[in-house]
């Protein structure tokens, strides 16, 4: 009786044998609204020119290493589900290294101009650091390679201090005095191979940065360590002269009940708490903002207007399921509201990052193509509807004449900041009454949009 080869040893051979993760599919091509080929996009055409920029510029798609290829679509009920013949499962350099070579393989196909990683996504951890920093550079050699190979970039680099089980308590803000030197080095290194790789950012999203419970924290203290944290991080990257830009990503909760970079409004108290206004801006998940209670555009505008929007974490969340689902978005008014206000403010070097994973059920590696296809194209007719109502000044009109009252005498008398309360009150006693409002229109305006969708 012939015993069956083992999964893993069947999963390399086939790879082995067409050299290739993803043998049915080629290199996605642009074909129109028209077309109805799953494999190809209906709106993104890299070199098509809105308002002044290719799409390619405007968008800078990136691709999630971690959701993409690590992502093994276990759940809190059950475990992983997830075909991947390319990968054998294993934790070994070789297989790390078998999987970039898919992962970029895949980047090329999808015609994606970035990838974005954690430190831990792409190599495995040893049996101590200097293990795990020398399998983190062996596994960096081929993504060099790789994405001189390919043109792919890196759009940025990151830290994973939240896996493993030595950072429960926290990393920056651990009240363990070595998790908080161990999570240091980390980042040190991290930085290293992040400048190795030209990545044009790095992101630090606070993974157990927060606190389950308040009878056992010191809140003060945690938050002070977390200033020390990115300062050191800072210098750091001074010393070796990566000059990508910094970046923080507020979400509110998960894993603990409350993340001290819950919004971007927190994370703008605590910068400017801590000095640090000049060297971070934000990352924007759109899972995270509705998780913090926001609307997308409430926190693209509310960085944006702190001058703080650096980059966005694209993806949607599932409005009956209360947790970071991480989905990936096809809604065109999502789309086009994140576009209204990336247009606005401006995104490089910042990208549209799809931290977004396909559904458990999902598990074919067709379905990696499917996602990112189906959420490219939104964001490039997002981006074709938001330029068009821009241009047209459709919305912006009806904001410039909602507040037309300011533009008078007394609205700039105010602003620059020369009338008192009692100036104020004089007028008001002589005038009896406030001038009457206008409407705010809001329904107008919904519907104007929904012209722009339709139309654009
Ligand atoms: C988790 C975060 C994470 C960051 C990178 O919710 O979105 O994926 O983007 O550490
Ligand atoms: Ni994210
Ligand atoms: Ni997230």
């Amino acid at each position: 009786m012939s015993v069956p080869p083992h999964a893993a040893t069947l999963a390399r051979n086939r790879v082995e044998k067409s050299m290739t993760a993803f043998p049915e599919v080629s290199k996605i091509q642009y074909e129109g609204p028209q077309s109805d080929n799953p494999l190809a996009f209906r709106w993104y055409n890299p070199d098509e020119v809105v308002a002044g920029k290719t799409m390619k510029d405007h968008l800078r798609f990136t691709v999630t290493y971690w959701h993409t290829f690590r992502g093994t679509g276990s759940d809190p009920f059950g475990g992983g589900t997830m075909q991947r013949p390319w990968d054998d499962g294993s934790e070994s350099v070789e297989n790390a290294c078998n999987r970039a070579r898919a992962a970029f393989e895949f980047f090329e196909k999808l015609d994606a101009p970035f990838y974005a990683f954690h430190d831990r996504d792409v190599a495995p951890e040893g049996g101590s650091l200097s293990e795990t920093n020398a399998n983190l550079d062996a596994v960096a050699k081929v993504l060099k390679e790789e994405q001189e190979r390919t043109g792919v970039k890196l759009l940025w680099g990151t830290a994973n201090m939240f896996s493993n089980p030595r950072f429960m308590h926290g990393a920056a803000t651990t009240c363990n005095v070595e998790v908080f030197a161990y999570a240091a080095a980390q980042v040190k290194k991290a930085l290293e191979v992040t400048k190795e790789l030209g990545g044009e950012n790095y992101v630090f999203w606070g993974g157990r940065e927060g606190y389950q419970c308040l009878y056992n924290t010191d809140m003060k203290r945690e938050l002070d360590h977390l200033g020390q944290f990115f300062h050191m991080a800072v210098d750091y990257a001074k010393e070796i002269g990566f000059t990508g830009q910094f970046l923080i990503e507020p979400k509110p909760k998960e894993p603990t009940k409350h993340q001290y970079d819950s919004d971007a409004a927190a994370c703008l108290n605590f910068l400017r708490s801590y000095d640090l206004t000049d060297h971070f801006k934000l990352n924007i998940e759109t899972n995270h903002a509705t998780l913090a209670g926001h609307e997308m555009m409430h926190e693209l505008e509310y960085a944006g207007m702190q001058g703080a929007l650096g980059s966005i974490d694209a993806n949607t969340g599932d409005l009956l399921l209360g947790w970071d689902t991480d989905q990936f978005a096809t809604n065109y008014y999502l789309t086009t509201q994140t576009m209204l206000v990336l247009l606005k403010y401006g995104l490089a070097p910042g990208g549209v990052n799809f931290d977004a994973k396909v559904r458990r059920e999902s598990f074919e590696p067709i379905d990696l193509f499917y996602a990112h296809i189906g959420s490219m194209d939104a964001f490039a007719r997002g981006l074709k509807v938001a330029a068009k109502i821009m241009e047209d000044g459709a919305l912006q009109n009806l904001v410039d004449n909602r507040y037309s009252s300011w533009d008078g005498d007394l609205g700039k008398k105010i602003e620059a900041g020369n009338m008192s309360f009692a100036e104020l009150e004089k007028l008001m006693l002589e005038k009896g009454d406030a001038a009457s409002n206008g409407s705010g229109r809001q329904e107008l305006l919904e519907n104007i949009v929904n012209r722009y969708v339709d139309n654009a």
